[in-house]
């Protein structure tokens, strides 16, 4: 059996069919290549609508009546004869019932010579005859059509040559749907008239004048011709012809997770990162604009009175940094229902398993995603915590030229100490970068207080002050912006790049099964050939 080249190919080949296919659709075609593979001669099956005659044949040719008849849907399951030595299949009218057709669709997989029953009635309107002939002859398999019961048509009148020429020009016009050899196959397709009926009275009665008169002889003669064509290595080539619509499959079920339907979703996942980085990013530039412009005019108040002048520096401060994380908990909350979405329509395309990137930002996946969707503080300051100590310092680096004189002083001690406080308390970064650069801004008045306290209350020192207030804004607006560029970045940018990341690796995956699935598919062709 494992000589069998078709079912050596199969079982190569089955590992990878089942990644694509149902294990059903593997398993039946498991099961129908070995049936097949222990056969040594031909299947003959009868083939066609109920009531067309089918038993009755079968009983015209065995020259007995073991098949049962009747006018109603009688065959209710497959059931095999002998004739001549060859198994000969009856089978329920195809349009009988559901499960009926069922077990007649599978039977017929497995039959190399297939005899259609037409009824001499309806021959010329069978239109779901005609379709399973054609699919027959592009499966290669040897087919003979039989128009029975020459009982109901008008022989004189010439009915019978009219019929034969109506049946064969429906098929030959309907086999343009077909590939090219099906047309060739169909001009010498046997068409024969029969009454088996007729033959099977000929045959008990042995009346010689009526069997000749049924046409069962002619038909005889001619099964005889099809079966002998069906050679061994014929019986092999329908077993590749068979296989090749499940290989067909599987590559299909490839090609739908690759190019371009798998691309185009990760395409539009990325696209969809990016503009909700931008999104995020303008509206929460938004808010720092609002609170620089606001923040002027308390400060320059605050700074003009010594007493309540640093609990409200602490008090702005705060208010500030929470403002801005709540801001940015708010945007990131869609984000987050937005990934979720994501990770779904990816998971539909069957191509990933989570859109989440393993990797440093946000540490912990399953946090980020709390129930319902919402970020809580704790995950927001874990994102907030991300900034690097060299991202602080940078920011201290910025401060110090912008405004020399609020952070000159930490230049003399430099700026490593005061990062390495921020990255030490991490508590909240952008509450603390304020945190000081507000505490710079006293420091500096006070300096400046104690050193000329006429000074302070001169016009000079209103204009020094409106200049520091001002700077303070501008300041606060870069280092918020910047702080909040340094967390959204990182984000998306380890967003994008596991994205692509998993696309690569599923691609490299496909790619592979569809070249393996290509070649087997080539070697089936040549055995199916
Ligand atoms: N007069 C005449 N009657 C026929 C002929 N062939 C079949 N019949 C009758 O037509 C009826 C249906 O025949 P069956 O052989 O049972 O038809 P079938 O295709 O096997 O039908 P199902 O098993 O139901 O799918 C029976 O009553 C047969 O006796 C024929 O050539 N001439
Ligand atoms: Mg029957």
């Amino acid at each position: 059996m494992s000589q069998n080249p078709v079912l050596q190919l199969f079982n190569q080949a089955a590992p990878l069919l089942q990644r694509y296919l149902s294990p059903d659709d593997v398993q039946q075609a498991a099961q129908n290549l070995t049936a097949k593979a222990q056969q040594s001669s031909p299947v003959i099956m009868l083939y066609g609508l109920f009531n067309a005659g089918k038993s009755t044949l079968i009983n015209a040719l065995i020259g007995d009546e073991v098949a049962p008849e009747g006018s109603v849907p009688t065959t209710a399951q497959v059931q095999a004869y002998y004739w001549r030595g060859y198994q000969i299949l009856d089978s329920p009218g195809m349009d009988a019932n559901q499960a009926h057709s069922a077990t007649t669709q599978a039977q017929l997989l497995q039959s190399d010579v297939v005899i259609m029953v037409l009824n001499s009635r309806g021959a010329t309107e069978e239109q779901a005859s005609y379709q399973g002939i054609l699919q027959l002859l592009a499966q290669g398999r040897q087919v003979l059509v039989v128009i029975n019961n020459t009982d109901d048509v008008d022989v004189a009148s010439g009915e019978v040559a009219s019929i034969t020429d109506a049946v064969r020009a429906q098929l030959v016009q309907q086999a343009v749907h077909y590939p090219a050899n099906v047309q060739v196959h169909l001009y010498a397709l046997p068409l024969l008239w029969l009454n088996a009926r007729a033959g099977l009275n000929g045959k008990l009665q042995h009346k010689q004048a009526l069997l000749d008169y049924s046409g069962l002889p002619v038909f005889e003669r001619t099964l005889q011709q099809a079966i002998e064509r069906t050679a061994k290595a014929d019986l092999l080539r329908v077993q590749a012809c068979q296989l090749q619509p499940l290989f067909s499959q599987a590559l299909q079920g490839i090609n739908e997770q690759t190019q371009p339907s798998k691309a185009a979703c990760v395409a539009e996942q990325s696209l969809v990162l990016q503009q909700q980085q931008q999104l995020i990013q303008g509206q929460l530039f938004g808010v720092i604009q609002q609170q620089s412009r606001h923040l002027k005019p308390g400060l320059k108040a605050a700074l003009q009175q010594p007493d309540t002048a640093e609990h409200y520096l602490v008090t702005l401060s705060a208010e500030l940094g929470q403002a801005l994380q709540r801001a940015f908990e708010q945007q990131l909350a869609p984000l987050a229902a937005q990934w979720e979405q994501a990770e779904m329509q990816l998971q539909a395309n069957n191509a990933l398993a989570s859109v989440m990137p393993e990797c440093d930002w946000p540490r912990d996946a399953d946090n980020l995603f709390a129930e319902q969707g919402q970020l809580s503080k704790p995950q927001v300051a874990e994102l907030v915590n991300s900034l690097s100590r060299q991202q602080i310092e940078q920011a201290l680096a910025v401060a110090q030229k912008v405004l020399p004189n609020l952070f000159g002083k930490m230049a003399k001690n430099g700026a490593g100490p005061l990062a390495d406080k921020l990255v030490i308390m991490k508590a909240s970064p952008w509450l603390l970068v304020i945190q000081e650069m507000l505490g710079g801004v006293w420091r500096y008045y006070r300096s400046q207080q104690q050193q000329d306290e006429q000074v302070a209350q001169s016009t000079r020192y209103q204009q020094q002050l409106n200049d520091v207030v001002e700077q303070f804004a501008a300041q606060y607006s870069e280092q918020a912006e910047r702080a909040v560029n340094e967390c959204l970045t990182p984000i998306f940018a380890n967003a994008q790049q596991w994205l692509t990341q998993q696309s690569n690796q599923q691609d490299t995956q496909l790619i592979d099964d569809q070249q393996q699935l290509a070649n087997y598919q080539h070697q089936l062709a040549q055995l199916a050939a």
